[in-house]
C-alpha cells in the first residue's frame, strides 16, 4: 500500500498490506505472550510501561515529523500527540501496582474481588488522530495485564509502527504489543471474528462502529467504541463574545475538523448573532492555512482527495458566509468555511472537515433542544458567565463531554466518550482501566 503526503501527494514510502492468517499469526504470538504478561509483578509491569513512555519522549520530535507527513497535522499539534502517548503511558504505568479488589463481609468465610485481564485486545484505530488513539487503548490495555494487537488506518500506518519498535526497544516483550497494518474488512474484521481477541476497541465511523459491535454480539465480546460527532458550541448573549469568537475556529477547525469533538454547530443566541459573525470573520480569515511542517500554520490539508469531495459535497445546498484562505497546487487542502444557511445533511451527518454551520438560538430551551436534535452525543462547548445556566445546560445537553468557556475536550485525566450514537464506554481516566478487565469474585469458606 502506498503511503501518501496530503500536504505535497508525494509517495512517501509502501508498506505491506497484512493478510488474515498474517492477523492470525499476530492475534497467536499475542494469546501465547498473554500468561507471561499477565503474571509479571505489578512493579515490573509498570517499570516497562515507564520506559516505553521514556523511549516515546526520546522519539518525540521524529514521531511528530512522521506524522506531519503521514497524516498533514501541524507541526505544533503532531507533537502535541505524541506527548499525549507519553503521557497516557506514564499515567496508566502508576495502574499495575494500584488495581485493587475488595473484600466483601459475607457470611461464612472470606470474599475477595479481582480485576482479571481479558487477554488479547484489538486495537482498531482511524486516521484523524493515529497516535494518541492508539495510546489511549494500549496504554491501559498493557497496565491491565492484557496483549495487544493494533491496526492502524489504511492512509496512516506509520506512526503506529514506529510505537511498536519503540516498545520493543524499551523492553515489552514479544508478542505483548504488535500492529498489524491492514485494511479494515480484512484485520479489522478478522479482530472481531477471531475467538483469541477478547475485546474490540473500535474508533471510526458510525456505520462501521455498527457492524464491529454486531459482529462481536456473537460471541458476547467486550466491545468499547469512539463513533463520530455533530457537537455544539453554543454561545450565550452575556458571554464574552469576543473570546467565543476568537477560539471558536479552533473548536472546530483544529486538524481541519477532522476531529470527532469538532464543534461543528456554533449556535448563537439570536441578539447577539450579528456581531458574533462579525467578530468571527477575522478569525476565520485570519487562520494560517498551509505547510503543516511550518511552525506557524495552524491548519494542514485533509487526509485525502476522496474525503476532501466528501466535505465538499456538504456545500452543495449551503449558503457560505465566510471563506478562509488554503493554498492551491498539489496537496488535499481545503479552506476554514462558514455556512450560515445550512442545509439538512450538513446539520445532520458528520462532516469531518472545516466546515461550520452558525445557527441562531431564542432562549436555553431552544439552544438545549437544537443542540440534542442529532443521533450524536460526543462533545459541545457553552459560553456564558451565568454559572447557573452553565450547569443547567451541561446537565441538559445530551453528550459525554462538555466544556464551560473553553473547546477543550480531552484531558487524560477524565473520562471521554459518546452518548447516543457516538459511541459506548469510556476512555482514559481511571475507569477505562476496567474496561480492560473482568471482575472476578472468589469466596474462601472458613467452615470447618
Ligand atoms: O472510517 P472507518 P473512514 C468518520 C468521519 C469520516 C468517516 C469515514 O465522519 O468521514 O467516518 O472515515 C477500520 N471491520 N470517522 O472511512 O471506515 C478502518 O480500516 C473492522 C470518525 O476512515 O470507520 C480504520 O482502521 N474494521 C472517527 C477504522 O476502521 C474496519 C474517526 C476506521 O475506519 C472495517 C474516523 C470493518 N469492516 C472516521 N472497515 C472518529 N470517531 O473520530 C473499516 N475498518
Amino acid at each position: 500500500m502506498q503511503v501518501i503526503d496530503p500536504a505535497t501527494e508525494d509517495v512517501i514510502t509502501d508498506v505491506p498490506l497484512a493478510t488474515e492468517e498474517e492477523a492470525d499469526t499476530a492475534i497467536a504470538k499475542a494469546r501465547k505472550a498473554f500468561p507471561a504478561w499477565r503474571d509479571t509483578a505489578p512493579g515490573d509491569r509498570a517499570r516497562l510501561l515507564r520506559r516505553f513512555a521514556e523511549a516515546v519522549d526520546g522519539d518525540l520530535e521524529n514521531l511528530a515529523r512522521l506524522e506531519v507527513r503521514n497524516s498533514g497535522h501541524t507541526i505544533g499539534n503532531a507533537r502535541w500527540e505524541a506527548g499525549n502517548v507519553r503521557d497516557v503511558l506514564h499515567y496508566y504505568a502508576a495502574a499495575p501496582e494500584r488495581l485493587l479488589g475488595q473484600q466483601i463481609p459475607v457470611a461464612g468465610g472470606l470474599d475477595v474481588t479481582f480485576h482479571e485481564p481479558l487477554g488479547v485486545v484489538g486495537l482498531i484505530v482511524p486516521w484523524n488522530f493515529p497516535m494518541p488513539i492508539a495510546g489511549w487503548g494500549l496504554a491501559p490495555a498493557l497496565a491491565a495485564g492484557n496483549t495487544v494487537v493494533l491496526k492502524p488506518a489504511e492512509l496512516t500506518p506509520l506512526t503506529a509502527l514506529r510505537l511498536a519498535e519503540l516498545a520493543r526497544d524499551a523492553g515489552i516483550p514479544e508478542g505483548v504489543f504488535q500492529v498489524v497494518a491492514g485494511a479494515g474488512p480484512v484485520v479489522g474484521q478478522r479482530f472481531v471474528t477471531h475467538p483469541d481477541v477478547r475485546k474490540v476497541v473500535f474508533t471510526g465511523s458510525t456505520a462501521v462502529g455498527k457492524q464491529v459491535m454486531a459482529g462481536c454480539a456473537e460471541q458476547v465480546k467486550r466491545v468499547t467504541l469512539e463513533l463520530g460527532g455533530k457537537s455544539a458550541n453554543i454561545v450565550f448573549a452575556d458571554a464574552d463574545l469576543e473570546k467565543a469568537a476568537a477560539t471558536a475556529p479552533y473548536g472546530v477547525f483544529d486538524n481541519a475538523g477532522q476531529d470527532c469533538c469538532a464543534r461543528s454547530r456554533i449556535l448563537v443566541q439570536d441578539t447577539v448573532y450579528d456581531r458574533f459573525l462579525e467578530l468571527l470573520e477575522p478569525a476565520v480569515r485570519n487562520l494560517v492555512v498551509g505547510d503543516p511542517g511550518d511552525e506557524k500554520s495552524e491548519m494542514g490539508p485533509l487526509i485525502s482527495a476522496e474525503h476532501r469531495e466528501k466535505v465538499a459535497s456538504y456545500l452543495d445546498d449551503a449558503e457560505v458566509a465566510i471563506r478562509g484562505s488554503a493554498p492551491d497546487g498539489p496537496g488535499f487542502w481545503f479552506p476554514p468555511t462558514v455556512v450560515t444557511k445550512p442545509g439538512e445533511r450538513l446539520l445532520t451527518e458528520e462532516v469531518f472537515g472545516p466546515v461550520v454551520a452558525v445557527v441562531p438560538f431564542r432562549d436555553e430551551a431552544d439552544a438545549v433542544r437544537i443542540a440534542n436534535d442529532t443521533t450524536f452525543g460526543l462533545s459541545g462547548s457553552i459560553w456564558t458567565r451565568d454559572v447557573g445556566r452553565a450547569l443547567r445546560v451541561s446537565r441538559a445537553v445530551e453528550a459525554g463531554n462538555l466544556s464551560v468557556n473553553s473547546h477543550s475536550s480531552v484531558r487524560y485525566w477524565t473520562p471521554f466518550g459518546g452518548f447516543k450514537q457516538s459511541g459506548l464506554g469510556r476512555e482514559l481516566g481511571p475507569d477505562a482501566l476496567h474496561a480492560f478487565t473482568d471482575v472476578k469474585n472468589v469466596f474462601i469458606s472458613t467452615e470447618e
